[in-house]
C-alpha cells in the first residue's frame, strides 16, 4: 500500500521542490493546504524545534505521518541572521521580495570577501503527532550574497544567492540543478534513506 504523508508547509516554493524531490519515492504526498490545516506557531529557538512544531501540528490535524521543512539563510556578516527568522525578516507577513530587499539593505556596506552565507534546511518526519523518535535530517548549502537580484526561478532569497560552482544565482538554476545541490535536496535525500529502513 502506498504510504500517505502530509507535507507540513504553507510555502508553495517548498511544496514544488519537495514534490519533485519525492516524485520517485513510492509515497502519496499531499500538501497540508488540501486538509485546511492551520498554520502552526513557530516559536521554537532553532530550526529543529520549529520543524517539529510544524510536523506535529500537521500530523495532529490530518491523522497522517508528516514531513516538515524549517529552513532559512544564515549570513556570516550578520552573525547568522536572519536564520530561523528568514521568512519574517522584514516583519510578520513580509513578502519574499521585501525580505530579500531588507537583507540587501543590511548588507549594503559589506565587502565582497565578507558576503558569505548558507542556506540551512532541517527536515523532519513524524509517524504521528506524539512520535517520540522523529527522523531528523539536515542540509546546508554555501554561497555568497550578490548586491542585486538575478534570475527568476526558485523562491525566497534565491535571486541573491550566488553559487560559486555554477557561476550564477540559485534563481538561475533549473529546479533539477537546484535540487541536486540544495540544502533541501540534501535533507530530503537523507530522510528518504531513513524512511526506506522504517
Ligand atoms: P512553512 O513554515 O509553512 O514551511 P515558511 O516560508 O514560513 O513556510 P520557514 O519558516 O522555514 O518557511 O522560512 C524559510 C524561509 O527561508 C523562506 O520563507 C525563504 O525565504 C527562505 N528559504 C528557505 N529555503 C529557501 C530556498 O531554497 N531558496 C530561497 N529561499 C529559501
Amino acid at each position: 500500500m502506498t504510504h500517505h504523508i502530509v507535507l507540513a508547509t504553507g510555502n508553495p516554493g517548498k511544496v514544488r521542490e519537495l514534490q519533485q524531490l519525492l516524485a520517485d519515492a513510492d509515497y502519496k504526498i499531499s500538501p497540508q493546504s488540501e486538509f485546511d490545516a492551520p498554520e502552526a506557531i513557530e516559536d521554537g529557538l532553532g530550526f529543529v524545534e520549529n520543524a517539529l512544531i510544524k510536523a506535529r501540528s500537521a500530523a495532529r490535524h490530518t491523522g497522517l505521518p508528516a514531513i516538515a521543512d524549517d529552513s532559512g539563510i544564515a549570513v556570516d556578516a550578520l552573525d547568522g541572521a536572519p536564520g530561523i527568522y528568514s521568512a519574517r525578516y522584514a516583519g510578520v507577513g513580509a513578502s519574499d521580495e521585501q525580505n530579500l530587499n531588507f537583507l540587501l539593505e543590511n548588507m549594503r556596506d559589506v565587502d565582497e570577501a565578507d558576503r558569505t552565507a548558507r542556506f540551512i534546511c532541517l527536515m523532519v518526519y513524524v509517524r504521528h503527532a506524539e512520535d517520540p523518535t522523529p527522523i531528523i535530517c539536515q542540509g546546508s548549502w554555501e554561497g555568497r550574497l550578490l548586491h542585486e537580484p538575478q534570475g527568476e526561478n526558485g523562491f525566497g532569497y534565491d535571486p541573491i544567492f550566488y553559487v560559486p560552482e555554477k557561476g550564477c544565482t540559485s534563481a538561475q538554476l533549473s529546479s533539477e540543478e537546484k535540487n541536486a545541490m540544495s540544502h533541501r535536496g540534501q535533507a530530503i535525500r537523507c530522510l528518504v534513506e531513513h524512511l526506506k529502513n522504517l
